[in-house]
């Protein structure tokens, strides 16, 4: 390290990440064994310098059992727990590439303090104890001068995020959020407002799965990615609705190019297809079938044809294999929704969908959650009797997640100060100047904002606009709390992190931060705990998990997978499967999926959508192992459009919306609807720390409008229409 150099080769970590990625294909594969000598693989290496240590994968929210592999003090090699049958004993590249998470020469050493102004990027380095100090009596100041919910915090996705939500709660502030709002609420309000909660998929035990709006074979997720590959080699059937051809598509055994923003006329189509059938019945256990059937009369296959593209005869055909495979059959939920204004009512069409192939707690279909058995920490809040009554986003959308909120809606309540000012943000491990549509708006946002403490790993964009950073520990330098999982089928697993090395520089974990801040602030009582009591306490029900934990890296629950509901009421407001909504109605919103047409880009304009390469995790794209795999990136385009407007492969092109504006290169794609032009999330970086992905690309970020679900307020990231321009 020290050369500022990381100490794994970059030829050596891409032929393991390779290896890792095969692994991630079968299940059983015996390139696990290769990789990882012994099922129980801590102290078994030949070298017996090497130690091994179980933890689990951070470098996205999908946790796969890792053991890291330590030598002299310095962690060499991470390889797949094969015990975790969660990730089914894989790792993909960006696991690999936690090596270089931990020893990245742009990693932050120690507090700074903003000295110019921001943006400026003058920064003066200081100790923890004025950072702390610093920190503490600005809070205090905002809490004194407005109101305790003068502070918006935000969290990213971490094993001690609960802690910074404890610690917003215990300070006083309603107004949390967190990255939920800019991914899944969308998807999570049509199926908790369908089933009563959010499913996970039995992909694995499925003979038939349609996929839209979602990409499970580069947008990773464990264990459906593995699942998928291996229920297709079983015999299920993939049907694959995307704008794009993406490695997913490339893989099932079908793949339609649906016009953007149109699933809903699919769905709709095909409900009406299954209830025509009169294969399903199931009138007892829902809520609305007989209005719904009324109200997809005319949702015929051939009206959605003219909307979604795909033909009315494919839509009849895919109806019926699907419903002959059903119950063992499904409709994908996916994961992230932020598309549409309208996505919620689109992913509700798709719960619906769920709802006629009766595969709710079933085999190969939607599962209910599990008894993982991991509990939670008591605490009791101080009152203040001060604060406003609510949330500063309260109240402008019917759906809105009362804990989680919306950091859109946010943002605006902030830029107007109503109803009432927020002046401070607390921010943990996000990036929202890369990953929050319209950058510009975010940075103007901070205009009102007098304090900005960020805690980060690297000098992100957002640290970057930041008054005071602080510099985090990695996931391999951690003691964290035990995190319990849901996997499918796969499991109910709860594990925990032990340090592998300790704190580099003067980096920190969350938690030692919180109760410092804690100490300052008079709530020492409420932060008075170790970690050791902390896990205890959530373990205080699965007597001798610890151990099982500390002996295989992961426990497991073997609790029931199926028929959990088995009769009882489901947790909706009716009992039972709403079709119909009835909040909706009571919400005064279309209380079953009305098809209205997305708004359309214009002749000359393209919609911008996103997704997400199998290398890189959201803005995490400062890692010198993974920019092996794409330096910088480009604007995807259909070829015919590109000869349209005169544009060459490599031209250097300004994309522009409403918003903003970036440059990159072109890259013609034989694959992309011709309307839409798409590109990867995590280049045009404003922060010149971030020294692979410094000038390089462009900042969606900064091109994106500012749109938002209308029933919950998730970001709609696909709502951006764009000109494209050679740059000459
Ligand atoms: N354009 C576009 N925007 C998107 C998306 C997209 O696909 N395209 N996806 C959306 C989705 S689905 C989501 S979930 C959100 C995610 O939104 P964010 O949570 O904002 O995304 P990340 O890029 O993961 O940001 C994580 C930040 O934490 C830092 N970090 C990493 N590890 C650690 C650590 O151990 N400690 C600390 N303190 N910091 C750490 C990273 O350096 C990075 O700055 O983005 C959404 N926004
Ligand atoms: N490698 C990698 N894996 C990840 C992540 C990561 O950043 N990198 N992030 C993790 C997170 S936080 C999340 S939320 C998940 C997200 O996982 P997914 O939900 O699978 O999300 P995306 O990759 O955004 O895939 C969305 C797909 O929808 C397509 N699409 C766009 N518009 C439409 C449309 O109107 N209709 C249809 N049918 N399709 C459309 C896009 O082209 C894209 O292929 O991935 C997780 N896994
Ligand atoms: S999918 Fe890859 S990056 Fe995400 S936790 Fe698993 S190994 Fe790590
Ligand atoms: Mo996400």
């Amino acid at each position: 390290m020290k050369d500022g150099k990381s100490p794994i080769s970059r030829r050596r970590f891409l032929q393991t990440s390779m290896a890792a990625a095969a692994v991630g294909a079968g299940i059983q594969s015996p390139l696990v064994k290769g990789l990882v000598p012994g099922a129980n693989a801590a102290g078994s290496r030949p070298d017996k310098d090497i130690t091994s240590h179980y933890t689990a994968c951070d470098m996205c929210f999908n946790r796969c059992g890792m053991i890291a592999r330590k030598k002299n003090g310095v962690i060499k090699k991470l390889d797949p727990n094969p015990n975790c049958r969660k990730s089914r004993g894989m790792i993909c590249a960006k696991g690999n590439a936690g090596i270089q998470h931990v020893y990245n020469p742009d990693r932050l050493k120690h507090p700074l303090k903003r000295k110019g102004k921001r943006g400026e990027g003058k920064w003066e380095r200081i100790s923890w104890e004025e950072a702390l100090d610093h920190t503490a009596e600005q809070m205090q100041k905002i809490a004194d001068e407005y109101s305790r919910c003068g502070i918006m915090f935000t969290p990213g996705v971490d094993a001690q995020s609960r802690f910074v939500e404890m610690f917003a709660e215990v300070f006083g502030s309603y107004n949390f959020t967190n990255h939920e709002s800019l991914c899944l609420l969308s998807r999570n309000r049509a199926y908790l407002d369908t089933f009563g909660e959010v499913p996970t998929a039995d992909v694995l035990h499925s003979r038939y799965i349609i996929i839209a709006g979602s990409n499970p074979l580069e947008a990773i997720m464990t264990p459906d990615t593995p699942d998928l590959v291996e229920a297709r080699k079983n015999g299920c059937k993939v049907v694959v609705l995307d704008p794009r051809f993406t490695k997913t598509a490339a893989l099932a055994d079908e793949w339609h190019q649906i016009k953007p923003g149109t699933d809903m006329a699919f769905f709709l189509a095909m409900c009406h297809e299954i209830v025509k059938g009169e294969r399903f019945c199931c009138p007892d256990n829902t809520h609305g079938y007989d209005k719904f059937v009324e109200h997809i009369k005319d949702y015929t296959p051939e009206w959605a044809e003219k909307e979604c593209g795909i033909p009315a005869e494919d839509i009849k055909r895919i109806s019926k294999e699907i419903t002959e495979a059903a119950p063992r059959a499904m409709v994908y939920p996916g994961r992230r929704s932020s598309d549409y204004k309208q996505s919620t009512q689109i992913r509700r069409a798709m719960a619906i969908a769920n709802v006629l192939l009766d595969n709710w707690d079933r085999p190969g279909g939607l599962m209910a959650t599990r008894e993982v058995g991991v509990r939670g920490w008591d605490y009791s809040p101080p009152f203040y009797p001060e604060n406003p009554p609510d949330r500063a986003d309260a109240d402008q959308v019917p759906g809105l997640f009362s804990d989680i909120g919306s950091f859109q809606l946010l943002r605006e309540a902030i830029i107007k100060q109503e109803p009432y000012p927020i002046r401070g943000w607390f921010s943990f491990k996000t990036n929202f100047l890369q990953t929050g549509a319209n950058r510009q708006k975010t940075i103007k946002m901070l205009e009102n904002i007098d304090f900005f403490v960020n805690i980060d790993i690297m000098m992100s964009d957002t640290a970057w606009y930041a008054d005071i950073v602080l510099p985090g520990n990695s996931f391999l330098e951690r003691e964290d709390p035990v995190t319990a999982l849901q996997g499918s089928s796969a499991c109910a697993c709860a594990f925990l992190r032990d340090p592998v090395i300790d704190n580099m520089f003067e980096s920190r974990p969350p938690l030692w931060i919180l109760q410092e801040l804690a100490k300052r602030m008079d709530l020492e009582e409420h932060f008075d705990f170790t970690m050791d009591e902390y896990r205890e306490a959530q373990l205080r029900d699965l007597e001798g998990a610890l151990e099982i934990m500390r002996q295989d890296g992961i426990y497991f629950n073997p609790s029931q997978a199926y028929g959990i509901y088995a009769g009882d009421p489901l947790k909706t407001l009716s009992g039972v499967k709403e079709i119909y909504n009835q909040r909706y109605e009571q919400w005064g919103i279309e209380p079953m999926p009305v098809y209205n047409p997305p708004q359309m880009p214009d002749k000359d304009e393209f919609r911008l959508i996103v997704g997400r390469p199998a290398y890189f995790t959201q803005s995490r794209t400062n890692n010198e192992l993974l920019t092996e795999f794409m330096e910088e990136n480009t604007l995807h385009m259909n070829p015919d459009a590109a000869q349209r407007l005169g544009l060459e492969d490599g031209d250097l092109v300004e994309v522009e919306s409403s918003s903003g504006k970036g440059r990159l290169r072109l890259e013609i794609d034989g694959g992309i609807e011709k309307q839409t032009v798409y590109m990867v999330t995590g280049f045009g970086s404003l922060s010149p720390q971030m020294s692979q992905i410094y000038q390089k690309g462009a900042s969606i970020a900064e091109i994106q409008e500012d749109a938002y679900d209308e029933i919950c307020a998730n970001m709609a990231m696909h709502e951006t229409f764009v000109n494209v321009r050679k740059v000459s």
